[in-house]
Formats: structure tokens, sequence, C-alpha cells
């Protein structure tokens, strides 16, 4: 827990002309830390969200800030363009009194400022159609204003993070090794991991030949990852932008399937509230392809279905390795909580499996 004091410190780094009153822990993400802060300017209360960035995830904050400084400056030019007055948004970073987009505290972590965007919350679980219609469309209108981003290549922040196969490689060692001796307790979670092996690659090959392109992606599209007005329930602003690099269309698409289908939290224990809402992907599905507005190609669009219940699969075995592996990479408040997050993403995966007809004859008719 860090003090008062010591958040002030850093904030102080940062070009806000106001007085400093309190920093509180917000949000319920895997990877950063995240304050709200609030500042009193000339009477006014004004809010602020400082970030550490995971710099043990994220080993090249540089890069990181770098890619998000271009992709946000681009975002802003590309909604003022299309509309004079708009609801839409892009996080916008602060600058620190240097002149930069991020500080280094005396302990060596990295921390950024982005103004906080009121009257909109994120989502951990979708309530509504409408909601999850918006979301995609607003995650659709980012890749789309991305499709003409200048310049160089963006940097990759983490390598091969959708990069399935690898991800499967990476579990076999950890597995092979199984430093907590907790191998024993998932036989099962094993079992059905290793059976979708062949299925995993199915995307990554697509790429490879060429039958699907590159383009700068998202690639953390879970609906808390989405800022949907309170008053309009659209999407107002695409956030966590850490993994915005090159990518696949379909990782974005098909984690979105992931987080915004099911009726329950990515770490219910009750499986049996566990599975994809059908009406939900309907919405998912228009929404997305609403927003796309002709960008898509055909493979792209033929992959939707698929790639649910693909990143379904990947982050259920990013679950199961991180347990396996002592839970070091996504933050745990309870024994077993990776466990019982694969559990649980493997049962979607296979709620998924279950409908992949309907869902792909869906689109079929679309
Ligand atoms: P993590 O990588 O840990 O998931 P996020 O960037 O997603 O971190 O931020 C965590 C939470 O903080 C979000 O789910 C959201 O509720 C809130 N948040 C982040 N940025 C903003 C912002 N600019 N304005 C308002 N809320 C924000
Ligand atoms: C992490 O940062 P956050 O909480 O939005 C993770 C995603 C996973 C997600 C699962 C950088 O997302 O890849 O899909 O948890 N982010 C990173 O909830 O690993
Ligand atoms: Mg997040």
């Amino acid at each position: 827990m860090r003090s008062q004091q010591e958040l002030e410190k850093i904030c102080s780094k940062f070009q806000i002309y106001g007085d400093y009153l309190v920093a509180v822990p917000f949000g319920a993400g895997h990877i950063n830390d995240t304050y709200q802060v609030t500042y009193d300017q000339g009477g006014i209360r004004l809010h602020y969200t400082l970030q550490r960035i995971n710099h043990e995830i994220f080993t090249n904050p540089h890069e990181l800030m770098d890619n998000i400084d271009r992709v946000t400056k681009h975002l802003l030019h590309k909604i003022r363009e299309r509309d004079a007055v708009t609801k839409q948004r892009t996080v916008r970073l602060l600058r620190t009194t240097n002149d930069l987009t991020y500080v280094r505290d005396d302990k060596g972590n990295y921390w950024r400022m982005y103004i906080f965007v009121e009257h909109a919350r994120s989502y951990e679980i979708l309530e509504t159609e409408q909601q999850a219609y918006h979301i995609a469309k607003a995650f659709s209108q980012f890749q789309r204003d991305l499709t003409d981003l200048e310049g160089d290549r963006l940097y990759v922040t983490i390598p091969d993070f959708h990069n399935t196969p690898k991800r499967v490689e990476y579990f076999e060692n950890v597995l092979k090794n199984d430093p907590y001796d907790r191998a024993k307790n998932v036989q099962r979670e094993i079992d059905f991991a290793l059976s979708l092996k062949d299925e995993a690659a199915t995307l990554i090959k697509l790429q490879e030949s060429g039958d699907i392109p590159e383009r700068i992606t998202h690639n953390d599209t879970k609906s808390n990852n989405i800022l949907v007005d309170d008053l309009t329930g659209e999407g107002v602003c695409v956030i966590d932008l850490d993994t915005v690099m090159p990518g696949l269309v379909l990782y974005d698409f098909g984690d979105m399937l992931r987080s915004g289908t099911c009726p329950a939290a990515e770490d219910e224990i009750n499986l049996e509230q566990v599975y994809m809402q059908f009406h939900m992907y309907e919405a998912l599905l228009h929404g997305y392809l609403d927003g796309s507005d002709g960008f898509l190609t055909p493979a792209e669009i033929e992959y939707l279905p698929f790639s649910g219940k693909l990143i379904t699969f990947e982050i259920g075995l990013r679950f199961l390795t991180d347990y396996l592996n002592g839970d070091k990479y996504f933050k745990t408040a309870r024994p077993n909580h990776n466990l019982d997050r694969c559990r649980n993403q493997f049962k979607l995966v296979q709620s998924m499996t279950d409908q992949m007809d309907r869902m792909k004859s869906l689109l079929r008719n679309y």
C-alpha cells in the first residue's frame, strides 16, 4: 500500500495546476496499479487516473508509452474529424514537468497519468444487448481508426501475446517441471487443454499463409477495458492501451465474446452460471460489423465465431499455467483463484463449442 505522501510526490511531477487532495485505488484490472486522483483547482474538483505500469510484465515501458502516445494522438484526430461535438473520447495522457509521458520514482517504478473520463464506467459483466452492441461497435471503430496510423510499425509490448501455440508450448514446459507440485490437482483441465492443442494454431496459420492480415489491434478487449457512457449507454472510450500493437482483429473480437457473452464473472465458481448467451453473441456481432464499416476482409469475418472459442481457450490456458507456476502473473485475491478462473473459462469454451454451428449460421445469414 502506498502512502498519500508517496502518491502526492509522484503526482507533483505531472503538469497539473491544482492542489492535490487524495488518491484512491481504482478499478479491477489484473495487471497495473490504478488510482483515481482528486485535485482542487480553483474550487473545482478534478479527477485524474494515475497508473503504475507493471514493468515486470511490460519490460520496456518507454516503447509502450511511445505506442500509447502515438495511438492516442491519432485517435483524437480521428474522433475530432468525425464529429465536431462528440461524446466519443480517447484516453489522454498528461505530460510531466519535463514534457515526458511518464515518470520514474525512487524505487524504479514507472507512472503515467490520464485525464479521468467522467460520467462513464466499465463493466465486468455486460447487462444488456444494447451495451454489448455499443461496446463492440466502439472497439471496431477503434480498430478501423487505426488502419491509417502513419509511421513505423508499433512496438510489440509483449512478444507472442496471442500466439496460442506458443502459449501451449509454454504451458507444456511449466507442466513438465510442475514447480509447485500442483499438476496432480488438475488432470481434467490438463487433458482438456491438450485436447485443443491442434486447433490452437488456426489463426496463426491463417496469418502465416497471408489469408488474414496483420493490423493494429487492442489485444485486451475485455468488457471492463471500455468505458460506457452513463447516460447514452454508448462505448465512449477504449482504455487499457498497453497491449495496442500489431495483431489480428480476431483477437479483439474473440476477447469480446469471451468477456461479454457470459452472465457470470470470469472467476465465478458456480459453473452452472457460466455459458455463452447466444443473444449477447448476436448483439456483439452486429455492433462489431456495424462499426467496421467495410474494413474487414471476408476471411476475417468468416472466423469471427471461432475467435471467441480460441481466445477463451487461450486465456483459460494462461490461468491454468499461472496456477501451475505459483500464481505469479495475474493478481489473485484468494487461493486457487487462477484455477477457478481456468475452470470458468474452459466451461465457456465448451459452451461456445456446443453453439458453434448456430453461431456460424447466424453470421452467414447476416
Ligand atoms: P489494468 O491494466 O490493470 O486492467 P486499466 O487501464 O484497465 O488497468 O484500468 C483499471 C480500471 O481503471 C479500468 O477498468 C477503469 O475502470 C478505470 N480507468 C482506467 N483509465 C480510466 C480513465 N481514463 N478514466 C476513468 N476510469 C479509468
Ligand atoms: C489481463 O489488464 P487486464 O486486467 O485488463 C491480461 C489479459 C487477460 C485478462 C483476463 C497484459 O487484462 O491478457 O485477458 O487479464 N492482460 C495482460 O482477465 O496480460
Ligand atoms: Mg484493464
